[in-house]
Parts: structure tokens; sequence; C-alpha cells
């Protein structure tokens, strides 16, 4: 595959941007070799600026779950409003807002930003606030934007007080923050045995996606909410990743539990900028102007955002095999899954014919394939993973025509666009890349 635009365009760019790209992770750092850049995509596929086409594993890091440019998806954001922002509040915020707490029986109300990591930064001063409490409990792995109070990492030790884990956050603003492993509900208790009644909040991926898919072990979330009840602290579900897509109602409907404060983002957007945060009516009127805890955005609850997001969610409701019905929006979910799970069958096949030791990870659409034997259940098992070999098998797939995310600790995301067809060509490219790396 000819790259050469893709790399005149790294050059170009590497000169006006830091590392010549908006977010760390698409430089393929972990992975090596030059960014590809992208220049346009179709329902489950995209084209880079040298016209070489993918098949998309990525979905934009997960947004797109009705696929690149979906028609409707397209026609609503152009529809749905007389410009890009007003400064003033539209009639398509409402709708959404109303979709989201019809979707997800924690939420009450809900506002709108325009990142997760905004929503994040705002769900922690609101917990803060409401309890009166400094301390934040988080989980190493668990990624929640780039919020200083939670770019911290673990210490020695199971419940440990924050470091700071990059360079620009303060010591005062991570020792606030109580970094605990993923799963281990014992470092929770030693955590609020210690601090419990200065813990404003523990902030969960319900299913961690940014150290790899993690579910959670059995009890897990059920365990994080009595304990946070037991000791008046908030229990926020960070749903960006698995917010509409690992169900209608997400991770929270999945598993059955009732966050206080749910983070969204992704595919409430489709693919536009969007975040946001909601939950009981008695937190949510406590942020301005309602009440006093401070929070705004020049373009928060941006009409071709909201737009775009209102047509995906609708997407998601009319999909076509829906088993229910037009208003199934379980149908596309259950299609998903059983679409998602021919693929990591056909996967493992390949791995064990190549002879390579594989473990998978998936909920619904979304998994990873770690280059390691055994199970992956927090972020210290998850680094036991091969990470050169995944970075040989990227490549080798990228030369093979399919986008695979360009890290180990990512997930890959299927979309409504991806047919058997699609799932076929994977696994048979992925075959032929497992022999080629060894
Ligand atoms: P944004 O600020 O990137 O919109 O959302 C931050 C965020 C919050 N919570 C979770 C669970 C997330 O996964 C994210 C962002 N996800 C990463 C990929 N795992 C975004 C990719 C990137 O940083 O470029």
């Amino acid at each position: 595959m000819e790259h050469r635009r893709s790399e005149q365009a790294f050059r170009a760019a590497q000169k006006v941007m830091p590392g010549g790209v908006s977010s760390p992770v698409r430089a393929f750092g972990s992975v090596g070799g030059t960014p590809v850049f992208m220049k346009a995509g179709y329902g489950a596929e995209v084209t880079d600026v040298d016209g070489n086409r993918y098949i998309d594993m990525l979905s934009s890091w997960g947004p797109l779950i009705l696929g690149h440019a979906e028609p409707k998806v397209m026609r609503a954001m152009y529809a749905g409003f007389g410009g890009t922002s007003f400064g003033a509040p539209t009639p398509n915020e409402t709708r959404l807002a109303k979709m989201l707490v019809e979707a997800l029986p924690s939420v009450e109300m809900v506002r709108f930003v325009s990142s997760g990591t905004e929503a994040t930064m705002s769900a922690l001063r609101l917990a803060r606030a409401a309890t009166g409490r400094d301390k934040i409990v988080k989980f190493a792995g668990c990624y929640h934007g780039h919020v200083d109070a939670l770019l911290v990492q673990a210490g020695s030790g199971v419940a440990t007080l924050g470091l700071p884990d990059s360079p620009g956050v303060t010591k005062g603003t991570s020792g606030d923050t109580i970094v605990v492993p993923y799963n281990s509900i014992d470092g929770v208790k030693e955590a609020f045995a210690a601090e419990g009644d200065k813990i404003a909040a523990v902030i969960v991926e319900p299913v961690a996606a940014n150290m790899g898919v993690v579910p959670p072990a059995s009890g897990f979330l059920e365990e994080l909410r009595t304990i946070t009840e037991q000791n008046g602290a908030l229990l926020i579900f960070d749903e960006v990743v698995t917010g509409f897509r690992v169900g209608y109602s997400g991770a929270q409907g999945m598993f059955d539990i009732d966050p206080d404060l749910t983070i969204l983002g992704k595919v409430i957007g489709g693919g536009l900028p969007i975040g946001a945060y909601g939950g009981r009516k008695d937190l949510m009127s406590q942020i301005a102007p309602s009440g006093p805890v401070y929070q705004a955005g020049t373009l928060a609850g941006n009409p071709m955002s909201v737009a775009a997001g209102i047509g995906t969610i609708r997407g998601i409701q009319r999909f076509a095999s829906a088993p229910g019905g037009a208003d199934d929006p379980a149908g596309l979910y259950a299609h998903l899954d059983r679409l998602t799970g021919h693929l990591v069958e056909g996967l493992q096949e390949r791995g064990k014919r190549a002879g390579i030791p594989l473990t998978f990870q998936r909920i619904g659409s979304m998994f990873t394939l770690f280059f390691k034997d055994g199970p992956v259940g927090n972020l210290q098992e998850a680094k036991e993973s091969d990470t050169q070999r995944f970075g040989r098998f990227f490549h080798a797939m990228l030369n093979e025509g399919v986008y695979w995310p360009p890290s180990q600790f990512e997930a890959v995301f299927l979309s409504a666009a991806h047919s058997a067809q699609h799932v076929d060509d994977v696994v048979a490219a992925a075959g032929r890349a497992l022999e080629r790396i060894g």
C-alpha cells in the first residue's frame, strides 16, 4: 500500500501541531509508523489521502454506531437547524435531552457540553458541591478524559493517593484522588475505611474500554453501589463509551444499576463534538443557572451536534431488523451482538491456526484482542500483553485494508454498516496477518 500523501501530510502537520495530530492516540505512537490521514468515510469503510480503502474497525473511537456518513444522520444534521450555532437555546436540545432521559432510568435531567472530558470535569465539580467532600475514587486503567483530577496514576499499594500522571497536574490536585485497581472491591473498601467521610464520589467505566475491554467482575458494580450509598458518596458511571453502545440503556441498563450521575458522549453526538452529564433532579438542579454550581460553554448543545445525535438515536430506534418492530431499539444491539460474535469466533479460530496466544474480551459490539494468554481483569494484567506483536498485527492488517484501533489498550467498535461480508473479509485478513507476524 502506498502512503506517500499521508507521509507528506504528517510532515506538514508536525510543523504546526504538537505530534502532528489533534489527539495523541492518532499519532500511531504505540504501533509505530506514519499515521494514515483520512479523506472520506462511508458506511463501514474509510478512504485515506492516498486513495487506500479500509474496513473501519474504529468507528471514530465509538460514536459511529450507524457507520460513516449515515444518510439519515447527515440529513438530520443539515435539516435540523438554520445555522451552525446561535448561543441561544434551541428545541432540538430539549428533544435530545428527552431521548436521553427516556432511555436512562437513573437520569432525570441532563446538561450538554462539548466533550466527554468537559462532562467528567463538571460531574466531579457537582459531586464535590453536592456532598461537601473533596476526595474522588477512580480505577487504574480507566480513562475519563484529560481532567486534571483524573490524570493520576496509582502509587504502590492497593488504594493509594494518586500521583500526577502528567506534567502540569499539581500534587494538590492529584492528592484528592484515590486510585484503586479495577475490579478490586477490597481496594474500594480500604479507601472508604481510610477516608470514607471525605470521599465525594467513585467514578468508574462500568465496562472499562481504555485498557482494552475489561468487563466488571461479577458483583463489582453492585458492591460499588452499596458501598457508596452506605458512605454518603455518589456513584458516577462514565458511559461515554458504553452509552447507547452496549445497549439502549447503556451499561446501567445492562447491569440494572442506578448511578447517581452518568457521563455521556460519542454516540449521542453521532460523530460531532458533544458530551453530557445527567442524573437525579436534586443533583442536576444545583447546576447554574438553577443552582450555584457553575458550568458553561459557548457551543454547548450545539445545533449540529444535537441534530446528529437525534438522527443517530432515531436510527438506532428504527433499525430495520429490530425483532420487536420499528420501535424496538434492542433490535440493533441484538444484531450487532451476533455480528461481532461471529467476527470474534473467526478471529479466535485464525489465532489458534497461527499458534498465537490471544485473549478476546467483548461486550456486544465492542471488543479487544489482547496479545496474551489468560483473562484481563485490570490494568496490570492488560499490561502483560505483547504490545510489540500487537504493533506488527496492526500494520499487517492496515496493509490488508483493515483499519484496526492503533493501540493494544483500545477497543474495536462495529456498526450497523458492517456486513457479514465485512466480517468474513476481516477474518480472512487477520488469518493472513497472524500467519505473517508469527
Ligand atoms: P472526550 O473528551 O475525548 O470526548 O471523552 C473523554 C472520554 C471519557 N470517558 C471515556 C470512558 C472515554 O473513553 C473517553 C475518550 N475515549 C478515547 C478513546 N478511548 C478518545 C480517543 C482520543 O483520546 O483521541
